[in-house]
């Protein structure tokens, strides 16, 4: 039986507060207005005028008021002395004290590297900058890393090779309506963004062509003008045999080659081998779509090329991002007007989540922590001895795997992540899980993850703290208080600082976000994510601030890599247009391989994954929202009428889905937007229906970024037990 709501208590204003939403990278701005009812105070979720949404909300951000006052709320720690036990509810100082112990009785046993933390791309910038100090100053370990990994590693990995800087968008979303040609590679904003489509609208009105590569004809495909239906996996054999076309067909830009690039000669080699016909036999897409984009692309005088998750979820994912970023440069596009290449960042804080070092190479400002002087810099404001700073860890996946083994993690504390069913091969996670000595989890509600915790923090949520987000543009944006939390909760800035003054280190931890934000900029000073001129002040002035900005009189950079406009390229050693060391961008050569798991006998056909309109994530919100529920009220897994009708299935029918790591079952959607020989499933739902108890931890070598797009499944009809399908 459900509980009670939770009562709201609020100060604000009767115009309301102006935030954010507290989903996706869009973050679409929303007022929350108080109203009051009969049943008592409820908050009233509207969109706001802003350069990104103007003014539009997809259901889910419409909805999310709905969970500040969700009965499944945690409102008190809860902690166990065994797993087997219940959890019982406790003080926040029995619950912090537990954690440090649990942290330093495995440091003791088995080392600093022992205690870690995985975190979040959901966080604050101030929780993000928060946890990478935690761990390297009050831990002093080198574990941590975040499920960002999971998402926007590869196109960071990429970007940061080619042009010397990883900001996903280096123009306002705004610019997308100015292009006269748009190719969207694996992504899918008219579900993940829908506010986001008014700009691809626009462009459209204007008569600008869109393409979209997508192995669905998506929503988003269908608004376009052009769709490619590649096999899952081929997305580099695509590009470079676009980049083929190009060069046979003479339209690159051999001036933009010759002024902003290097690494031509031998891309331009390599290319020879992906001759049409070869790419075609590759990708499943038919030369002639490949003729026809290729003219689009080079015929316009403003041509984007936006990357999603579908390219870069790969165990090459980065080289793959690296063959569209080859061809956005072959033809002359970034640092021109309405142009270039750009991804398209994921969650709520995707973008600012990956800058201030939270991933196990970093430090705040996107430096790197095996720099010696970017180690110098960060140490000084922390004002801890650079020699104490750990080395670099290992990778999301990599850490998970090796929990409670020797060398690995045996404390763990998880913030803002449902690993138990967001990580690839998620039944070896939850199995690795719980040989941990000791688990603390931070979430709104008791998670899948959370489920196997000795100790659970409850967190405060958006419209109950302060603090910053970066949004998929790169553009600084302030998330605002609307209410007062629940007696109970916690910030996990609170939550860290806490942490830190049990382990001894309290003095160098705040728990406030204005006084965490000021320290994020001055250690972020000089870096490549400089925010040193940001300030709240001005974020609410002037509608976010983009980065860098180094100083405060710097207007922000909305675009980068246009000479002499103070976008890092000013900073590097010689003028150039890119924040590289000889101000050029690099092409890097990049060949087509198999995935990392083929279809074959025993598991013929092809798994990819992704997301559903309604829901978000892992679920842990959407799951226990109303509205969304009544959207889409559980998984199901799409597949073509003509595979069905081979599996002998239909409609609504029930699916066994099997790979060499897991099993799921799902109900059928039928489908003629997906190729025959692959089914896609959202992996937003747990039990039965967990996907990633299928998908394949391959891991790029480079980003460390997992294959969840593509692996081999085997399809059979199989009932589900109707208990289990309605749960
Ligand atoms: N509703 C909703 N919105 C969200 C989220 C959510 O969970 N739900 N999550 C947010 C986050 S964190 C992220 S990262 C973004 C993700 O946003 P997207 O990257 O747009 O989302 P996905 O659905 O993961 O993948 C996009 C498309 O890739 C296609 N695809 C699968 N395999 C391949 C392939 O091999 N090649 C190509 N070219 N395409 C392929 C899929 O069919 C899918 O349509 O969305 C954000 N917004
Ligand atoms: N098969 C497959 N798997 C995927 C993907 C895919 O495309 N296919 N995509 C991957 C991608 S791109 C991503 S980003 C990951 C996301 O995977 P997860 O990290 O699991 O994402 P969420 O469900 O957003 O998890 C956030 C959790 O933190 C809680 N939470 C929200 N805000 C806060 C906060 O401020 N503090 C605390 N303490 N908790 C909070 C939420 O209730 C939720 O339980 O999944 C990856 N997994
Ligand atoms: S598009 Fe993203 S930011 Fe906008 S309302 Fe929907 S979930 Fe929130
Ligand atoms: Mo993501």
């Amino acid at each position: 039986m459900p509980g009670p709501r939770l009562p709201i208590t609020t100060s604000a204003p009767e115009q309301g507060v102006a935030t954010h939403c507290p989903y996706c990278s869009l973050q679409c701005a929303m007022t929350l207005t108080p109203r009051e009812h009969d049943t008592g105070t409820v908050l009233e979720v509207a969109g706001a005028p802003f350069p990104t949404n103007r003014g539009g909300l997809c259901e889910k951000g419409l909805s999310a008021a709905e969970l500040l006052t969700h009965p499944d709320r945690l409102t008190t720690p809860l902690v166990r002395d065994a797993r087997d036990e219940p959890f019982r509810a406790a003080s926040w100082d029995e619950a912090l004290q537990r954690i440090a112990d649990g942290l330093t009785v495995a440091q003791e046993r088995y080392g600093r590297d022992a205690a870690g933390l995985f975190g979040g791309g959901g966080m604050t910038n101030e929780k993000a900058y928060q946890a990478g100090k935690f761990v390297r100053v009050a831990l002093r370990s080198a574990s941590i890393d975040y499920n960002g990994r999971f998402c926007m590693s590869s196109a960071a990995a990429a970007a940061t090779k080619a042009f010397g800087l990883d900001r996903g968008m280096p123009f306002p979303l705004a610019d997308i309506a100015r292009a006269d040609t748009v190719l969207l590679v694996g992504s899918n904003p008219a579900d993940v963004m829908p506010p986001a489509m008014r700009w691809f609208s626009a462009g459209r009105e204007r008569g600008a062509q869109h393409l979209v590569v997508d192995p669905r004809y998506t929503a988003t495909a269908a608004a376009a003008d052009v769709h490619l239906q590649p096999v899952p996996g081929t997305d580099l054999a695509l590009a470079n045999g676009l980049l083929h076309l190009a060069v046979k067909h003479r339209l690159i830009d051999t001036a933009y080659i010759a002024e902003r690039t290097t690494g031509w000669p031998a891309v331009r080699r390599a290319l020879r081998q992906y001759w049409p016909d070869r790419v075609e036999r590759i990708t499943g897409v038919p030369v002639r779509v490949m003729e026809r984009a290729v003219r689009l692309l080079a015929g316009s005088r403003a041509t984007m090329i936006l990357s999603g998750r579908g390219a870069e979820q790969h165990a090459k994912g980065s080289d793959t991002a690296l063959a569209w970023i080859n061809l956005a440069l072959a033809l002359g596009l970034p640092g021109r007007p309405y142009s270039g290449w750009a991804t398209m960042t994921g969650q709520g804080n995707g973008q600012g989540g990956r800058e201030h070092g939270q991933k196990a190479d970093q430090l705040p400002g996107y430096r790197m922590l095996a720099d010696p002087a970017a180690r110098e810099h960060v140490a000084g404001v922390w004002g801890v001895d650079p020699d104490e700073l750990p080395q670099p860890g290992v990778s999301a996946y990599e850490m998970l795997d090796r929990l409670g083994t020797d060398g690995g993690v045996r404390a763990l504390v998880v913030m803002a992540s449902n690993v138990a069913v967001s990580a690839p091969n998620t039944a070896h996670v939850r199995e690795r899980l719980r040989s941990l000595d000791f688990l603390a989890v931070s979430d709104i509600f008791l998670s899948e993850t959370a489920e196997l915790a000795d100790v659970v923090l409850p967190s405060t949520q958006w419209a109950e703290e302060d603090g910053t987000m970066t949004n998929v543009e790169g553009r600084v944006l302030r998330r605002r208080r609307a209410v007062d939390a629940p007696d109970g909760v916690r910030s996990d800035l609170a939550v860290l600082a806490g942490l830190a003054a049990r382990l001894g280190r309290g003095d160098l931890f705040a728990d406030d976000p204005r006084t965490v934000f000021a320290e994020l900029r001055r250690a972020s000073a000089g870096g490549k994510a400089d925010y040193a001129g940001i300030t709240w002040e001005r974020i609410e002035a002037e509608r976010g601030v983009f980065w860098p900005c180094p100083s405060e009189d710097h207007p922000g950079t909305p675009r980068l890599f246009r000479e002499g406009r103070g976008d890092g390229a000013e900073r590097s050693s010689t003028q150039g247009y890119f924040p590289t060391p000889d101000g050029r961008a690099r092409f890097h050569v990049v060949h087509h391989r198999d995935a990392a798991e083929m279809p074959d006998d025993a598991y013929p056909y092809r798994l990819t994954t992704g997301r559903s309109r309604a829901h978000y994530q892992s679920g842990t919100q959407t799951r226990r929202t109303k509205a969304l529920l009544d959207a889409e009220p559980g998984p199901s897994v799409e597949i073509h009428p003509d595979l069905a009708a081979r599996l002998g299935v239909d409609e609504g029918g029930d699916l066994l889905l099997r790979t060499r790591r897991g099993e799921a079952r799902m109900r059928v959607r039928l489908s003629r937007a997906i190729r025959p020989d692959t089914v896609f499933a959202p992996f937003h739902w747990s039990g039965d229906a967990t996907i990633n108890d299928l998908t394949n931890p391959a891991l790029d070598p480079v980003s460390r970024m997992p294959e969840f797009k593509t692996c081999a499944v085997e399809l059979t009809a199989a009932p589900i037990p109707r208990e289990d399908a309605d749960g």
